[in-house]
């Protein structure tokens, strides 16, 4: 196939892209069938990366302050106030913040010279805010890090378990592979306290109370005990019992209380265990919903036991799955760019200090762990970090209790970022910024869900002056005295060194070695071809722990608190399906915007009534940290008591919805990782005096006013709005041309076009009590000749609305597809896209496809 192999931008799926350009920076994406991760599939952001690779909103040239500055100046400035920093305070009063969308070389070169060559352990990443419990966890039961399963154990699974993990939005192609086995019989269960499209057509979906999976799972233990399902074999021969493991297990752990504990049925749980007993061949699949907790690390050894006492492990088909979020997030650990280990799953014993010393030729070598990410942003609040180096993270948005965050980084003496995009929410806290290459102009490795390794390769050359990452971090390296130890040329230069450290002193303790790499060539690294390292991990049933035993953990469910009266609700927060964390990236697409146009509150309708919102108002979510706006949308899906808020948008974006201000800091005590996913909260309606909208196809600021969100639209840029009072603001602020205006006392409605050259630039819609038109006509407009019809809202004569887009590469509509399943008696996803196409390309709409046909299905019947 011509065109360059490479991988996606996105999670850790890491599906394989052939990437063909068609214009200086255009190209055609399609999935690479040859790569096994993906065997040619692709989701809805893959499927639209191509329309995300221009160069708008991007960082090109290094700034320092608001000035722009040559590379020699602002390289020198970042060198010159760490080395200062560290003569004046000691090496620990310094810090790199960093990220799993690093790649794998950029990420060891940071590594290296923090923890070598600096000689503190102050490099985290926000894998510590994603990962880090599954991977204290995994540390805890097996001796190392290991992730214990491959996607061919998803093509030969019997039963899959999801828990706290929303697959069918955040690891669609995975979710895809686990719904073609079922079509082929394999059960699949769900364990979420909200029903999400992936319970959609689950066998089972149990809607836990949050913060309850550790009762579950020993409630399952300690039933597969009482069934005899235990292996004993297995458990005598590859893993350590503690004394006591089982008596402690037991307690509480009968169906009646567990169900209680759960707040689930007991029959449904019954159904579970029945499940779990007829499918020895298992795949867990657990992400957020277990990681970002308070007992994160208690969860993830929760499901580990399970299946290391149940002998679900080292086989084809049953394993304890750990799936990564982001698409470097395993090669980040695999480096070592957690401040809890040191370098290539070595943690700090002194025998690996003085090896990786050696290795690196260092002068000095960090000797303890650093800070963690929340410690981390404490330490720049008080002052004891004087000089941060942020790269390719967001933490203004993304830490939780974001407020506090942004607090410390105005206070903090010296900030770098090594960013790809000019502006972010981040930016006004910068001395300096680097400008990044990003994806499509990067090339280096990244590592998968199932350990693999795949080349990221560049369609286009690095635009502007922007560098990659590797060799900023190097260049600051050598400007700070080490030349010799940061001449890299290019990435196979650092691929190998990492490759020879995973090897160094390793006599097969460490799993993780690369030592079929480590003489690769420059034109062999050009040509790599995906390949797993650690090969079926545990197959043999020795475990990398100094008795080659895995060990079960005794752990045991916390106190779940009932909520307090001035914060009566629980907050969740998490991801929608076409989003991309803090939308750098996903926000300049038109038709990943569709899917969620505004940030929502999500609340159960009886919760609603309680609170006084109405479904399409605005509501305001606070808690002890901080408030934000959202719209609210009711929720049958979710429990009552629970609310759930998108973690997208930033202040780029809107005004609201800005989730990264709620959560609270408090962590997990072993891995560190923040309980994102909930936090006592409180709901009050908030009724502007207006609500309108803006559509334009000149940049402009964002409106200043109560509520508005900022999507891309073809063409243009659509803003939400609702104020009170401030409207002439805005108007002021159109872009200049004839206008043409039309004004409704009664409704107190006020509507202007304005067009240039007697072509549309821009709408916007205002009403006190009437209604507003639905956008896409208007939007469809944008640049086209114009009149005072346009003013209407909506073309002379009969229009076709096809309602929210559902299928996103067909531009398939709501009202398309219920006329269609109404008029033809559709019943399945395949017959509607036999008639529509809507989910015949990605397939990422089939599971909300699906939810349309049973709620069809239900309306007729009920
Ligand atoms: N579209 C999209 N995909 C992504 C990303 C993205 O931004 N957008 N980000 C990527 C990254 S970095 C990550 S880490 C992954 C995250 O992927 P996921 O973990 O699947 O996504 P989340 O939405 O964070 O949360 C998963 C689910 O956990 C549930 N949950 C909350 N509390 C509990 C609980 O106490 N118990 C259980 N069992 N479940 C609970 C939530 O209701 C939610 O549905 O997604 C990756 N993929
Ligand atoms: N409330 C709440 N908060 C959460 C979560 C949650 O579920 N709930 N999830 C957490 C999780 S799992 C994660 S992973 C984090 C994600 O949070 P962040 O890491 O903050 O997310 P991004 O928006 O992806 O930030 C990446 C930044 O790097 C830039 N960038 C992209 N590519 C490159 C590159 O190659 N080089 C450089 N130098 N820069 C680049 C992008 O422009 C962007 O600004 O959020 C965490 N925060
Ligand atoms: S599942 Fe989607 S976002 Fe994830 S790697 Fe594959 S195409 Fe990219
Ligand atoms: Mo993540």
């Amino acid at each position: 196939m011509a065109g360059t192999r490479t991988t996606c931008a996105y999670c850790g799926v890491g599906c394989g892209i052939v990437a063909t350009p068609t214009g200086a920076r255009a190209a055609e994406i399609r999935g690479d069938p040859g790569h096994p991760a993906n065997h040619g599939r692709l989701c809805s952001k893959g499927t639209h990366l191509g329309e995300t690779i221009g160069l708008e909103g991007r960082l090109l040239h290094p700034m320092i302050g608001r000035r722009r500055a040559s590379w020699d100046k602002a390289l020198d400035l970042v060198a010159r106030r760490f080395r200062q920093t560290v003569a004046e305070h000691g090496a620990d009063s310094v810090a790199f913040y960093v990220s799993g969308q690093l790649l794998t070389e950029d990420y060891y070169v940071a590594n290296k010279l923090m923890k070598g060559f600096i000689g503190s352990g102050n490099i985290d990443t926000n894998s510590r805010l994603c990962m880090s419990s599954a991977v204290a966890g995994h540390i805890r039961a097996f001796g190392e890090d290991i992730v214990p399963a491959s996607y061919q154990d998803l093509d030969a699974a019997d039963l899959f378990v999801l828990v706290g993990s929303n697959a069918a939005w955040c690891h669609p192609v995975v979710y895809q592979r686990i719904r073609a086995r079922c079509d082929a019989g394999a059960r699949l269960v769900v364990i979420d306290p909200r029903r999400t499209e992936t319970c959609e057509g689950a066998d089972l979906h149990l809607a836990i109370r949050p913060g309850s999976d550790v009762a579950l799972m020993n409630g399952l233990l300690a039933h597969c005990r009482a069934a005899g399902l235990v292996d004993e074999r297995y458990l005598a021969a590859s893993v350590a019992v503690p004394d006591r493991f089982w008596d402690t297990l037991e307690q509480g752990c009968d169906l009646w209380s567990v169900a209680r504990t759960c707040e689930v049925e007991a029959a449904d749980l019954r159904r579970f265990y029945e499940l779990f007993a007829q499918h020895p061949r298992t795949v867990t699949l657990f992400s957020q919903g277990i990681n970002q907790s308070l007992r994160g690390t208690d969860q993830v050894n929760a499901i580990l036991n399970l299946h290391l006492a149940t002998g679900r492990i080292g086989r084809r088909g049953a394993a304890p799955f750990s799936i990564t979020g982001q698409p470097n997030a395993m090669g980040g650990r695999e480096v070592g760019g957690l401040a809890s280990s040191l370098a290539a799953h070595m943690d700090f014993a002194p025998e690996n200090c003085a090896n990786v010393k050696r290795f690196w030729g260092s002068p000095t070598i960090a000797r303890k762990p650093g800070l963690k990410a929340v410690d981390l942003f404490r330490a720049i609040d008080e002052g004891r970090i004087k000089a941060l180096w942020i790269m390719a993270t967001n933490p203004a948005v993304s830490m939780p209790d974001a407020g506090a965050v942004r607090a410390a980084l105005a206070r903090c003496p010296f900030v770098a970022i090594s960013e790809v995009m000019a502006e972010t929410d981040c930016t006004p806290f910068a001395h300096v910024r680097l400008p990044a290459t990003g994806w499509g102009e990067k090339d280096g490795t990244v590592t998968n869900s199932e350990r693999r390794i795949s080349r990221q390769r560049a369609i286009f050359p690095a635009p502007g002056e922007a560098r990659h990452d590797w060799w900023i971090i190097k260049e600051v390296g050598r400007r700070m005295g080490w030349a010799d130890e940061f001449a890299y040329s290019r990435p196979a230069d650092i691929f190998r060194e990492h490759a020879r450290l995973s090897t160094y002193q390793n006599d097969g303790q460490r799993l993780f070695d690369l030592a079929s790499h480590v003489a690769i060539g420059n034109a062999e690294y050009e040509a790599m071809s995906p390949f797993r390292w650690g090969g079926d991990a545990f197959a043999d049933g020795r475990f990398p722990t100094p008795d080659g035993r895995a060990r079960l953990v005794p752990v045991s469910q916390m106190p779940l608190q009932a909520p307090l009266a001035r914060w009566p609700l629980t907050l969740n927060t998490g991801r929608y399906r076409d989003q991309w964390h803090s939308m750098s990236r996903t926000g300049l697409s038109p038709r990943l915007s569709r899917h969620r146009e505004e940030p929502l509150v999500e609340v159960h309708p009886e919760d609603a009534a309680a609170f006084g919102l109405t479904d399409g108002g605005l509501a305001r979510v606070s808690t002890p940290q901080g408030a934000s706006l959202f719209r609210v949308a009711l929720a049958t899906g979710q429990r009552r008591g629970e609310v759930f808020t998108p973690i997208h948008w930033t202040d780029r974006q809107s005004t609201g919805g800005r989730t990264g201000l709620l959560p609270r800091s408090l962590v997990d005590p072993h891995s560190g990782q923040p309980g994102f996913k909930s936090t006592p909260a409180a709901l009050e309606p908030v009724t502007p005096d207006w609500r309108g909208f803006l559509i334009t196809a000149e940049a402009m600021d964002r409106p200043a006013c109560l509520w508005a969100t900022r999507v891309a639209v073809p063409g243009g840029t659509l803003y939400e709005l609702a104020g009170n009072g401030g409207a002439q603001l805005i108007d002021a602020r159109l872009p200049r041309g004839e206008r043409i205006e039309s004004v409704d006392r009664a409704r107190g409605s006020h509507r202007v076009a304005v067009l240039r050259g007697g072509r549309l630039v821009a709408v916007l819609f205002r009403t006190e009590r009437g209604e507003l038109p639905p956008r896409d006509w208007l939007i469809g407009q944008l640049g086209a000749e114009g009149s005072a019809a346009l003013l209407a809202g909506a073309p002379p004569g009969r229009h076709e609305d096809r309602g929210p887009i559902i299928c996103l590469c067909f531009d398939v509509g709501l009202k398309m597809i219920l006329a269609a399943v109404g008029s033809q008696q559709l019943t399945t996803v395949e017959a509607v896209g036999a008639a529509l196409s809507a989910g015949t390309n990605c397939g990422s709409c089939r599971p909300a496809i699906r939810r349309i046909l049973d709620e069809n299905r239900n309306a007729a019947h009920g």
